[in-house]
């Protein structure tokens, strides 16, 4: 007998290691493990011992689903499903009409008052039954919440007395991938494109397909583009949409709807016509017709995302055109199917001075032109997804023509899946700015959710990068500035640390031992990687193409592309960008008082200095060092914070499983190596231009500018799988 006891007390060992080892990063947040507090268990089984739901309709019965897989997995038993009211413990789910139980409990109008996606969540009584109820006007609403009271338990919270209600703010909350049709994922780093065209659409119970659609439905996300903005026209083919079909019919069960990225040039890559000329009646029809097929194959598909004029992509302009005479055909040919277009707003060319002018030069003269379908996506900044960028002035003066915020989860411009940076405190500076479009309190978070202009529909949108990486995203840590993103699309008044914490909570433990130091580790990734980049307003320092590692060196010569050296403008005498009216004078693009302060290197945040200011190396900054002691001791900062950064996680051994803890431990070697190398190289290239000795105390570079200026595409590890990662370049 004390044999086998002992037998099985080594299998349990055994077993409980493997599990713990077994976490892999695949289920991202949606990881239900046994709550192992007994009284916790308890109390949940008291109140959700039997689930009534409508099986019915399909996203309602994606909610059921979820909620038996998530009640089953934490408490170790699954709810009994049932038509009617248990004695005690019933949750109740369901819209009116799918369900008398809630028709009955006459909500109509406070359900009303959060919409179709939004709902209530409240312990309340039918009869003399006390249940739990989620409810919503749709089910896109009845999924979300309970996706929510989910998260009340993976968080281990309360849920006697539950009163909650919610609703998005922001219409169109919109994933965007950078896909090829050939799988290759743009800026994406984390394997190959999740869609097997090959196999589809006989093939489409790939389970990626539908643990997609959930991630995304956990967070209220309701959209998502499924190819590159450097879109390929086949995309429109029969062939193609046939495909799209099949992955539309997955994400619909789960309330996202299918977009497609467009290439403008498609009538005449088809081969039916001499032109893609919007004006021209022939192109109109064309665009009609194949709408019409698209529909015919997706029924509900949300629109199309275009890029035009943009890198080299087509666009009404090769015909003479403005985007607005672009977009509206596209609008006009989607209408009666209740379709919208993304126009990106991401333009620049060589011509234009001042590549953080263009946008807002070209968009606003044709405010209030654009169709009220047509919806322009504006990227955060001015520039491109830079570490730090001071926020497009397109928001907040674009006042008749609906906006859209584009921000990048992906990281393209911070060190790929080999850096940890969590982008929610990106994002959160970014809602949290105030444009005084009208007076103090203009937040681009408020613009977004209508409360500034009177927009007829607003969005948010992020490129995310998932892809055939086990854990979908590359670096695990990626998976938190999706969760960011799909958080803050829902509501983007929550903070970045609460969000944090959440996400934390739900994808490795409820245990504060780590909750704590690796919340910091989060709260400072983002701004270490702006510190050993690209501190005080520089930008884009990269190399050619990758963009990963620093060439603060690069000059046009021989270039025809945008290079470091036009951006950081250094010299002997100083550095940084002329914006104000002795330079570009990009300020007057925004609304006072920012463009005041902006204009001024004594009020603007230091942050931003450089964006905007061309200062003497012996500027005097508010720390009272100079510019230049300044910017070697952010470097230095930002070295250092990653060396905390590798202490607090190595202090958190043991509390989580071992294969994420090793991944993510090893990832933060990359990170400080690449950190070093960032600084040394970029503090060897400005004191080559300045001649000035390094400030005291600031540690010698540990090679020659000419042993990083050869290292350049050698420090980038090519990855085949990128067509941007351009491995010609490397010359070993
Ligand atoms: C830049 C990327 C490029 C994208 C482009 C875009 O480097 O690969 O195609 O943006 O957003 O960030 O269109």
């Amino acid at each position: 007998m004390k044999k086998l006891l002992a037998i099985g007390l080594a299998l349990a060992c055994i077993f409980g290691t493997l599990s713990a080892n077994a976490a892999d990063g695949y289920e991202m947040w949606l990881r239900y493990p046994p709550i192992e507090d007994r009284s916790l268990v308890k109390d949940y089984q008291r109140q959700f011992r039997t689930l009534v739901a409508p099986g019915e309709a399909a996203i309602l019965n994606s909610a059921a689903e979820e909620l038996e897989r998530g009640l089953s997995d934490m408490l170790g038993e699954a709810p009994k499903r049932s038509d009617k009211l248990a004695r005690r413990g019933s949750l109740v789910i369901g819209t009116p009409d799918s369900s008398e139980l809630i028709a009955d409990l006459g909500w109509e109008d406070r359900l009303a008052q959060q919409g179709p996606e939004g709902y209530l969540i409240e312990t309340t009584r039918m009869g003399r039954r006390s249940v739990t109820v989620i409810a919503s006007e749709g089910e896109r609403g009845v999924l979300y919440g309970a996706f929510h009271l989910l998260r009340l338990m993976q968080t281990h919270q309360a849920v006697e007395d539950l009163a909650i209600a919610e609703a998005p703010k922001v219409q169109h909350r919109v994933v965007n991938h950078w896909d090829n049709l050939n799988r290759l994922v743009e800026r994406g780093y984390a394997g190959l494109s999740l869609w097997d065209w090959g196999t589809l659409p006989q093939y489409d119970e790939n389970p990626r397909y539908e643990d997609y659609a959930r991630f995304n439905a956990s967070l209220g996300i309701n959209g998502t583009v499924i190819n590159n903005v450097n879109a390929d026209p086949r995309i429109l083919t029969d062939q193609f949409l046939e495909k799209v079909a099949a992955l539309a019919g997955v994400f619909r069960r789960y309330g996202i709807k299918t977009y497609l990225s467009i290439n403008y040039d498609s009538p005449r890559a088809f081969g039916d016509l001499e032109t893609s000329d919007p004006l021209d009646p022939k192109v109109q029809q064309w665009w009609k017709d194949r709408v019409a097929k698209v529909y015919e194959h997706i029924p509900d598909l949300g629109g199309f995302l275009v890029k035009a004029d943009s890198e080299g992509q087509p666009g009404p302009q090769g015909y003479g055109r403005n985007h607005a005479e672009g977009a509206n055909i596209l609008a006009e040919a989607l209408e009666p199917y209740g379709g919208v277009v993304f126009w990106r707003a991401f333009v620049y060319s060589p011509e234009q001075g001042d590549r953080f002018r263009e946008a807002y030069d070209e968009f606003m003269p044709l405010d209030g032109k654009f169709k009220d379908n047509v919806i322009l996506q504006i990227k955060n900044g001015p520039i491109d997804f830079q570490p730090r960028e001071p926020f497009s002035p397109l928001f907040g003066a674009l006042k008749d023509t609906n906006i859209m915020l584009e921000l990048q989860v992906t990281q393209e411009y911070f060190g790929f899946s080999y850096h940890l940076a969590y982008m929610g405190t990106l994002f959160e500076e970014v809602l949290d700015t105030d444009t005084y479009a009208k007076g103090e309190g203009s937040t681009i978070g408020k613009l977004l959710g209508g409360e500034v202009f009177e927009y007829e529909q607003t969005g948010m949108a992020a490129v995310i990068n998932p892809g055939t990486d086990r854990n979908w995203t590359g670096h695990p840590f990626v998976q938190s500035s999706w969760y960011a993103f799909g958080r803050l699309a829902w509501d983007y008044e929550l903070s970045s640390e609460a969000i944090a914490e959440e996400w934390m909570r739900m994808t490795f433990t409820n245990d504060t031992g780590f909750l704590d130091p690796i919340g910091e580790v989060m709260a400072m990734s983002r701004e270490a990687g702006v510190n050993y980049r690209s501190p005080l307003g520089l930008t884009h320092l990269y190399a050619q193409g990758h963009h990963y590692g620093p060439a603060p060196w690069h000059d046009k010569s021989g270039r025809p592309d945008w290079t470091a050296t036009y951006y950081h403008r250094a010299d002997e005498e100083g550095i940084g960008f002329d914006r104000t009216e002795t330079g570009s004078n990009a300020i007057e693009q925004y609304h006072e008082p920012i463009a005041e302060r902006f204009g001024d290197p004594e009020k603007i945040d230091e942050d931003y200095l450089l964006w905007f200011h061309h200062l003497g190396w012996d500027y005097e900054m508010d720390s009272g060092r100079t510019l230049w002691e300044e910017l070697v001791h952010k470097y230095d900062k930002g070295v250092e914070q990653v060396r905390q950064m590798q202490a607090q996680w190595q202090d958190v051994k043991g509390l989580i499983d071992q294969q994420r803890y090793e991944h993510v431990k090893a990832l933060l070697e990359i990170q400080l190596r690449d950190a070093i190398r960032w600084r040394d190289s970029s503090v060897a290239y400005f004191q080559s231009v300045n001649g000035l000795p390094l400030p005291e105390g600031s540690p010698e570079p540990e090679h020659s500018l000419e042993y990083y200026k050869k290292q350049e595409h050698r420090f980038y590890v090519p990855d085949p799988w990128h067509p941007k990662g351009d491995d010609r370049k490397v010359d070993y």
